[in-house]
């Protein structure tokens, strides 16, 4: 019996977040169990309440607002103390298909992959605005580079890990995690896939993007992230420190 653990990271999502989880199949496979948590970053509408209305196995509920980035390292803990073998983080704002996480586990069930990421570029987009288009091609062409690898989709809010990445990743900046994890994972010599998947712009509620917050943050955090030396993770070398 595999055990996946789906964690939504939540601000704010009350006009989104019961019927978001409602979306997470809670049977995939004889083989899987499946549990459903949220990690709220301190709203201040109801979306705790409803949250644990919809039925979840559990809600952490941090005071003050915390960051993205810190709410997504949560996450993997969390997963890692419910023993989980697989880890999915999906945001709650109804952009990314929670029917699809069969898709996004199945290359690590296979053993085929470590981390997958849910390519928008790969699948289908529905209302994605211009900007934040660009936006998208100019950091993923970023972390193109800086990988030496070709990826669709570095900002993708549904990815799926195993249970050493979870216990390997570092998420340097509380304010995000987007970018800076993957260039973590994938330089620790993790392999990572991409499968497309359906995308559909958030319609209710407010997306936390805000331009020169996100820059300002982002930008040096990969920078920051680059200047580090990933140490290859093997089995047997487990948890060393980066220098
Ligand atoms: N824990 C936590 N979650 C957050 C925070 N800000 C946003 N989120 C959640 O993270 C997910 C992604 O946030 P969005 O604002 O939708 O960001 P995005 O999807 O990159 O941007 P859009 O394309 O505009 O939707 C959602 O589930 C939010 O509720 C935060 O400060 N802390
Ligand atoms: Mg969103």
């Amino acid at each position: 019996m595999k055990k996946v653990v789906v964690f939504l990271p939540a601000y704010n999502e009350e006009d989104c977040i019961v019927e978001m989880i409602q979306t997470i199949p809670r049977t995939m496979s004889p083989d899987v169990e499946v549990k459903i948590i949220v990690i709220d970053d301190g709203s201040k509408d109801k979306t705790v309440e409803l949250a644990n209305r919809a039925g979840v196995d559990a809600v952490y509920q941090n005071e003050t607002n915390q960051g993205l980035g810190a709410a997504v390292r949560q996450g993997f803990q969390r997963c890692l103390e419910l023993g989980a073998d697989i880890g999915v983080m999906i945001d709650a704002d109804l952009e990314y298909p929670g029917r699809q996480i069969p898709d996004v586990i199945q290359p690590i069930l296979d053993g085929k992959a470590d981390y997958v990421m849910g390519s928008r570029f790969l699948g289908t987009i529905e209302g994605m605005k211009v900007h934040r288009r660009l936006g998208n091609y100019a950091f993923t062409l970023l972390q193109s580079i800086l990988l030496k690898r070709w990826i669709h989709d570095g900002q993708s809010g549904m990815r799926a890990f195993s249970k050493e990445v979870l216990q390997e990743a570092e998420i340097i900046h509380d304010y995000n995690y987007a970018q800076v994890v993957t260039l973590n994972i994938v330089r620790k010599g993790f392999r990572m896939i991409e499968i497309p998947i359906h995308y559909q712009v958030r319609k209710k509620g407010e997306s936390f993007i805000k331009f020169k917050a996100y820059m300002s943050s982002v930008l040096p955090a990969i920078y920051r992230e680059m200047r580090r030396k990933p140490i290859p993770f093997t089995k047997s070398q487990g948890n060393e420190e980066w220098t």
